[in-house]
C-alpha cells in the first residue's frame, strides 16, 4: 500500500466549515485561514496548485518531487546556476523548533499536548523552504542555497570556500567510465591479463587527507578495481591488486595512475546467487505472518501512530530516515521524548597499512550520503508480514527529482514476552506478549549493506539497531601470502579487518526541551559500618554540566548508562522524568590519535558527546567531511565548553561495530548486529504496559 498524503481542504469544503478562522493542522485535515483563501472573500486570484500544496504539508514533511522541482526552478531563475551545475541534495530546510507546534507545547509546564493538534501559534503558516547543496564543477565551488517555496524566492545563497561537496551518484558512475577508458589503466589491466575492461568494477573512494601537492584544491577520488570474470560473478572475489587511478571529479579526468606491481588474480568467483551455489535446502515448512485485520498502526501523511506512540517520519539525501517529534501518549496527553533522531555519520576505517590499502576509510554520510543509497524494498523480501511502505523523493545531479519507491518500511513484529508472573498460591498466570513497531530502511554502500531499524515497544522503550551484511571488502594476496590485517576467506583473497562507527544524533526532548544529562555508574560500597556484610552497591549519578565533562566512553563493568532527565518536573514518586541511554556492545577506534583518519573522525574517539542544541550543528565530522583535514564538527564546537545543564541538549552516541573478518563472512556476510536502547527511567510511575491486554487464548 502506498502512503496517504495529508488531504487539502478545498475551498468549497472550507466555505461549508464557516467557523474555520485560523491556519492550522488538525487530525489529518489541514485547514487554511479564510483570509488566505483568496477569491472567496477578498476577490483576489485563486491560489495556484503549488501554493495550495504548500499549505497541505506539515512543516516537517520531507520535500516531495514537485517541491524539489520548484526549488530548483526558483534557484535557476534567481541565481546564476550554470547548465553544468551538479545538484548534490535538495532537502527540507527544517523550521526552527519554535515554529513547530509540538515544540512550542513542550516549552510550557505540563509538557506535551493532547492528541496531535498541529495548530500553528499566531495563525501564521510555517514557510516551506528547501536547503540546496550544489557544485559548479568549472568553478570548483560548492554552493548552499535556501529557497522559499512559500515566498517563491531565494532566501540565501553562498559558496562554501575550501569545502568539497560529497560525491554524487552520477559522478560515481561517470568516474567508473572515465577510469575504465584511461589508457594507463587499460595498459595496467592488460599486464594483469584483463582484456574486458567493461567487466571491471571501479569504486571511487574518498581520498581524505592523502592528496599530493599537485592535487591541492582539486576535488578528487581514488579508485579500487575489481574484476568479474563472468558478468554475474561477485567482483569482490577478484580484487585487482596495485592498480589505482586518482580522478578529478569536477573535470572528470584521470589525474594519475599508480601501478604497484602485479599480483595474480585470485581464482574464486565468490558467487552467492541461488542458482549458482549448488543444491538448496528444501526442508523448511512455510511460516506466514497473518494480520487479517491489517496492522495496528495508522499512517497519516508522514505521521505514524501505533499503540501510545506518535512519530513523524522524514528523510534526507544525507541521513536517510529521520525521526521527528517522537512522543508517548500518557493519561490523555502526548509526552515528548525525542525532537529529532537520525544517523548523522557512518565511518569505516580499515586496518591494513599497505600502500593505498591504508587509504581505505569511508565516511558514507559525509562523502556520499546514505539517503541516496536507499534500496527500493519492493524487489526483496526484507520485511515479513503486513508491510506498509513510504516512497521518498530525491534530486538527481541534473536537478530533476526522482523517486525511490518503497524506501521506508513499517511493520509490526511479535517480540516474545513482554512480562509474566505465575502466582503458585493463587494458581494464576498473567502473561503478556510483546509487540513492536519496526521502522526501517536499507542501503547499499558499495560492497556493504546496512539495514537501519528503529523499534518502538509497548513499555516505552525505543531501540536502534543496525544490521550489517553484504560483502566484505577484499584485497589480493600472492599465492601462499598471509596478513595480520585481514582473514583469508578464499584462495589469495584477504578480507580486511575494519570497524564501523555510526554517530547517532539524538536531539532529546524528555517532557520538554530543557533536559539535564547524568552519567550513572554503579559502585561497590567499601566494607565498614555502612556495609557490614560487604554486599552493598549503589548507582552514583553525576550531572554532566559542561561540554568538556560530556565526552564519555562506555564502562560496562560499572553498568554505565546516561540519563536524560527533565529537572523541571517530578513524577508521582518524586523522580525527575527521564529516559536512559543504555549502550549495547561497542568498541573504540584503534587508529593512532595523531593519524589523519582519527583527526577526521574525532567523534569516534568518544561514545557520548552532549552539546547544547544549535540548528547549524548537524554532522559530527562537520558539514563537508569529503577531503576535510579533520577537526570539524564535534571537536570544533565543543571547544567553547558550553553549559549543558537544564537546557535543550543533543546527545551524540557513537555506535561501533568491530569487524575482525571470518571465513564465514564469505562470499556474502550473515547479518551482524549492533545497537542501543532508550528506556524510560522514572518517566512513568509504574510499568506502563500493564494495560496491554492478554492475548486471545486461541493464539497461544
Ligand atoms: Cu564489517
Amino acid at each position: 500500500m502506498r502512503h496517504v498524503r495529508a488531504r487539502y481542504v478545498t475551498g468549497a469544503e472550507l466555505g461549508e466549515a464557516a467557523d474555520v478562522c485560523s491556519v492550522g493542522w488538525q487530525e489529518g485535515t489541514p485547514v487554511v485561514a479564510r483570509g488566505q483563501m483568496a477569491g472567496q472573500d477578498h476577490g483576489g486570484p485563486q491560489p495556484d496548485d503549488e501554493q495550495r500544496d504548500d499549505r497541505a504539508r506539515h512543516p516537517l514533511d520531507p520535500l516531495d518531487a514537485r517541491e524539489i522541482s520548484r526549488a530548483v526552478k526558483i534557484l535557476r531563475r534567481e541565481r546564476l546556476v550554470t547548465p553544468d551545475a551538479r545538484f548534490v541534495s535538495v532537502s527540507l530546510n527544517e523550521p526552527l523548533k519554535s515554529q513547530v507546534p509540538w515544540a512550542a507545547a513542550t516549552e510550557s509546564p505540563g509538557a506535551g499536548q493532547s492528541g496531535s493538534d498541529h495548530s500553528v501559534p499566531n495563525g501564521t503558516a510555517v514557510p516551506r523552504e528547501a536547503f540546496i547543496v550544489l557544485l559548479e564543477p568549472a568553478r570548483h565551488e560548492t554552493y548552499e542555497a535556501v529557497v522559499s517555496l512559500t515566498a517563491d524566492s531565494v532566501v540565501s545563497w553562498r559558496s562554501a570556500p575550501g569545502m568539497y561537496a560529497p560525491v554524487t551518484l552520477a559522478e560515481y558512475a561517470e568516474c567508473e567510465l572515465v577510469t575504465r577508458a584511461d589508457p594507463e589503466i587499460l595498459a595496467g589491466l592488460e599486464r594483469r591479463g584483463i582484456t574486458l575492461p567493461e567487466q571491471v568494477l571501479v569504486e571511487p573512494w574518498g581520498i581524505g587527507a592523502f592528496t599530493e601537492a599537485e592535487e591541492a584544491g582539486r576535488r578528487v577520488a581514488w579508485t579500487l578495481l575489481f574484476y568479474r570474470e563472468r558478468p554475474d560473478d561477485n567482483p569482490y572475489a577478484k580484487p585487482i591488486h596495485g592498480l589505482h587511478a586518482i580522478v578529478d571529479l569536477d573535470d572528470m579526468t584521470v589525474v594519475r595512475v599508480e601501478d604497484l606491481g602485479v599480483v595474480s588474480l585470485p581464482p574464486g568467483s565468490g558467487t552467492y546467487a541461488a542458482d549458482r551455489v549448488g543444491p538448496l535446502r528444501d526442508d523448511l515448512k512455510p511460516l506466514e505472518i497473518v494480520q487479517p485485520d491489517g496492522p495496528s498502526f495508522d499512517i497519516d501523511g508522514w505521521e505514524v501512530r501505533w499503540q501510545r506512540w506518535r512519530i513523524r517520519l522524514g528523510f534526507t539525501a544525507r541521513e536517510g530516515l529521520v525521526l521527528h517529534t517522537v512522543g508517548y501518549e500518557d493519561k490523555g496527553r502526548v509526552r515528548p521524548v525525542i525532537w529529532r533522531a537520525s544517523v548523522a555519520e557512518l565511518f569505516i576505517p580499515y586496518a591494513d597499512p599497505r600502500p593505498f590499502q591504508g587509504w581505505r576509510n569511508a565516511f558514507d554520510i559525509g562523502e556520499y550520503g546514505i539517503g541516496i543509497m536507499a534500496n527500493s524494498l519492493e524487489l526483496g523480501c526484507d520485511c515479513l508480514g503486513e508491510i506498509r511502505y513510504l516512497d521518498i523523493d530525491l534530486v538527481g545531479s541534473d536537478g530533476e527529482p526522482y523517486t525511490i519507491r518503497q524506501a521506508i518500511c513499517l511493520h509490526e513484529e511479535d517480540f516474545g514476552l513482554l512480562w509474566k508472573h505465575v502466582d503458585p498460591a493463587l494458581n494464576t498466570t498473567e502473561t503478556r506478549r510483546s509487540r513492536r513497531l519496526v521502522i526501517s530502511f536499507i542501503i547499499t554502500a558499495g560492497n556493504y549493506e546496512y539495514a537501519f531499524y528503529w523499534y518502538f515497544y509497548q513499555d516505552g522503550t525505543i531501540e536502534f539497531e543496525v544490521k550489517l551484511t553484504g560483502i566484505v571488502l577484499t584485497s589480493a594476496l600472492a599465492p601462499g601470502e598471509s596478513s595480520d590485517f585481514g582473514t583469508l576467506v578464499a584462495a589469495q583473497t584477504l578480507a580486511g579487518h575494519h570497524q564501523h562507527f555510526l554517530s547517532l544524533r539524538l536531539d532529546m526532548a524528555v517532557d520538554g526541551l530543557r533536559n539535564t544529562v547524568y552519567e550513572v555508574d554503579t559502585e561497590a560500597v567499601p566494607p565498614g559500618p555502612g556495609n557490614p556484610l560487604g554486599n552493598a552497591f549503589r548507582p552514583v549519578k553525576r550531572p554532566l554540566r559542561r561540554e568538556s565533562e560530556a565526552q564519555r566512553v562506555i564502562d560496562p563493568l560499572r553498568g554505565r548508562y546516561w540519563l536524560v532527565a527533565n529537572p523541571g518536573y517530578r513524577n508521582e514518586l518524586g523522580h525527575e522524568p527521564a529516559y536512559k541511554l543504555v549502550p549495547g556492545s561497542n568498541v573504540l577506534l584503534f587508529s593512532d590519535p595523531a593519524a589523519s583518519v582519527t583527526q577526521r573522525a574525532a567523534f569516534a574517539t568518544r561514545h557520548l558527546w552532549v552539546t547544547p542544541y544549535h540548528p547549524g550543528e548537524r554532522f559530527p565530522a562537520g558539514d563537508y567531511p569529503n577531503q576535510h583535514q579533520g577537526g570539524a564538527g564535534l571537536p570544533a564546537w565543543t571547544k567553547a565548553d558550553r553549559p549543558i545543564e537544564d537546557t535543550d541538549v543533543v546527545l551524540w552516541y557513537t555506535l561501533g561495530s568491530h569487524h575482525i573478518t571470518r571465513p564465514e563472512d564469505w562470499p556474502v556476510m550473515p547479518v551482524e548486529r549492533a545497537g542501543f536502547m532508550l528506556k524510560p527511567a522514572g518517566f512513568f510511575d509504574r510499568n506502563p504496559a500493564l494495560d496491554v491486554a492478554p492475548s486471545p487464548s486461541e493464539h497461544c
